[in-house]
């Protein structure tokens, strides 16, 4: 894949395949039986449909690193190297049925979900037919099932369990896939989500997504409850944990948890280990690579999950050529779309508009 070493880690502008780690990606999909039936029905258009979304999340995040570079806006919330964690579990949902409540560094999954990538722009200019019509950067939207997140964090845990019960109340199932940070897990508004959902037994995933980091709070800082691998146990709810950096993995991990939230068996909490490779923001990259050991950012940047995914690709007889077809034309739809979105870039919303949309009318 290109690399662009102006806007990416220097791990990823550097990035060699470490053989050992090729294999133990394969060997991580192979691990468990349930798990690898899943990835073996994918067909070879879906393998690359993946391969096609985790660069439009890259390339989401290179966009939105150039503008600020640029001075188009100030900063961005940016999830590099934490894709396969967004874009494998949700390809596991059916976008007409099923809603996502992403946090920011999730932004992959509105997409995912259907919504225009030049909307998702838009959110970040602030502009008039932006989806919140300029009051906000987070993006969401309602016809493609999008749940717009809030600024606090881990209040939308409740939320989607909410929607989930409003789901059954009215007699339309849906499952719900919510993402929650090893920080956001800690708020209140979490715990009761967490807990409400598994009394209820609400079709909930619930992703939590460790990436060791809050803002600039080391996880060992603000975490001291045991292994997260210990917590769907103490909320009452199903939970196993999977690869956050290996997108078939994701997957596999996701669709298991989609079926039994379908059978009616309650909320499953999912849990996601990572690395955020960049700062909280664009703002604070230098700060981040102050907060870790420089060892720690050279370990996780061999495992950029889109160059590992696109080595296993390979192995399994997939073109150079063709993957970078999907590369090139991934990568194109992503300007284009910012390039849309840079043209409305001066139409703000009227003052007058900001009490419009915000109170439904009774
Ligand atoms: C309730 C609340 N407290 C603090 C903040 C400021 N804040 C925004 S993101 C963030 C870190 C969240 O960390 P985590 O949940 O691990 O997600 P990550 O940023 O690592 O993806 C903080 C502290 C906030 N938005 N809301
Ligand atoms: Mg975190």
């Amino acid at each position: 894949m290109k690399r662009y070493p102006a806007f990416e880690p220097p791990e990823y502008a550097a990035w060699q395949a470490d053989p050992a780690l090729v294999d133990a990606f394969r060997q991580t999909i192979n691990r468990l039986p349930e798990r690898q039936q899943v990835v073996a029905r994918l067909s070879r258009d879906e393998l690359l449909t993946l391969y096609a979304r985790l660069i439009r999340a890259r390339q989401h995040d290179i966009a939105l690193s150039r503008w600020v570079r640029q001075g188009v806006i100030s900063k961005a919330w940016l999830g590099t190297g934490e894709e396969a964690a967004t874009v494998g579990p949700a390809f596991a949902l059916d976008p007409g049925t099923d809603f996502v409540s992403p946090m920011i560094r999730n932004a992959a999954a509105c997409c995912d979900m259907g919504m225009p990538l030049a909307d998702m722009f838009r959110a970040y200019l602030a502009t008039a037919d932006s989806p919140s019509a300029g009051r906000d950067l987070h993006a969401g939207s309602p016809a493609h099932h999008v749940l717009q997140p809030v600024s606090p964090v881990g209040v939308m845990v409740p939320v989607s369990a909410g929607i989930a019960l409003a789901g059954r109340i009215t007699g339309t199932p849906r499952v719900v896939m919510n993402w929650v940070g090893d920080g956001s897990a800690k708020s209140g508004a979490s715990h009761e989500g967490l807990n409400f959902a598994a009394v209820q037994r609400l079709p909930v995933v619930y992703i939590l997504q460790n990436n060791q980091v809050a803002l600039g709070t080391r996880l060992e800082q603000h975490h001291a409850g045991g292994d997260f691998a210990d917590w769907p146990h103490a909320y009452g709810m199903a939970g196993w944990g999977f690869d956050g950096n290996n997108v078939l993995d994701a997957y596999a991990a996701a669709v298991l948890a989609v079926e039994r939230c379908r059978r009616g068996e309650g909320p499953v909490l999912l849990l996601a280990t990572t690395f955020r490779m960049g700062g909280h923001a664009t703002h604070d990259e230098r700060e981040a690579r102050a907060t870790f050991p420089a060892e720690l950012f050279a370990h996780w940047g061999k495992r950029d999950p889109i160059a590992l995914y696109e080595e296993y690709l390979k192995g399994a007889g997939v073109s150079e050529a063709e993957l970078e077809g999907v590369e090139s034309a991934a990568t194109a739809v992503v300007e284009a779309a910012a390039e849309a979105a840079l043209e409305s870039r001066h139409h703000l919303p009227e003052p007058r508009t900001a009490l419009t949309g915000v109170y439904a009318q009774s």
